[in-house]
């Protein structure tokens, strides 16, 4: 079955959404296939945001994502990549469609709430990188 990468951002975990999320992601037919909470570092997302570090917006990033611990996970289903991206919508929170996880729980461009991997190559690295399987 096909995995995807999730973390429930900074932002989420102080506005108590965790719980709502989990919800939503039980609620959609994902099976939650791990799971791990965790305060990251610069280096970790340095590996995790590698094509983004020389963008200028890439420290505010760094800021951002280690305020809090975070939640990260694997979710299973089929597609789950792109059934995952579908259901937290695009990246600026104020763009993201309706109903989305961004559009319910998320701020603006960087504060949105839960990442999603891109592709199942890029899911496969990411939970490497988190969760070293
Ligand atoms: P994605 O999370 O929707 O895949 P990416 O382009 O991979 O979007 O960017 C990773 C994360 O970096 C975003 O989720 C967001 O938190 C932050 N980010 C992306 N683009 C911008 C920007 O233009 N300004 C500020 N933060 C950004
Ligand atoms: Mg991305």
């Amino acid at each position: 079955m096909e995995q995807t990468f999730f973390i429930v951002k900074p932002d989420a975990m102080q506005h108590n959404k965790l719980g709502e999320i989990i919800t939503i992601i039980e609620k959609n037919n994902f099976k939650i296939v791990g799971l791990k909470m965790i305060k990251a570092n610069e280096e970790l997302l340095k590996l995790h945001y590698k094509e983004l570090v020389n963008k200028d917006f890439f420290p505010k990033l760094v800021s951002f994502m280690t305020e809090t611990p975070v939640v990260v996970g694997i979710l299973e289903k089929e597609n789950a990549v792109a059934e995952w991206r579908k259901l937290i919508g695009v990246t600026n929170s104020l763009e993201a469609e309706k109903g989305t996880i961004r559009n319910l729980f998320g701020t603006d461009k960087t504060r949105n709430a839960v990442h999603g991997s891109a592709s199942v190559e890029e899911a496969k690295n990411e939970i490497k990188i988190w969760l070293n399987k």
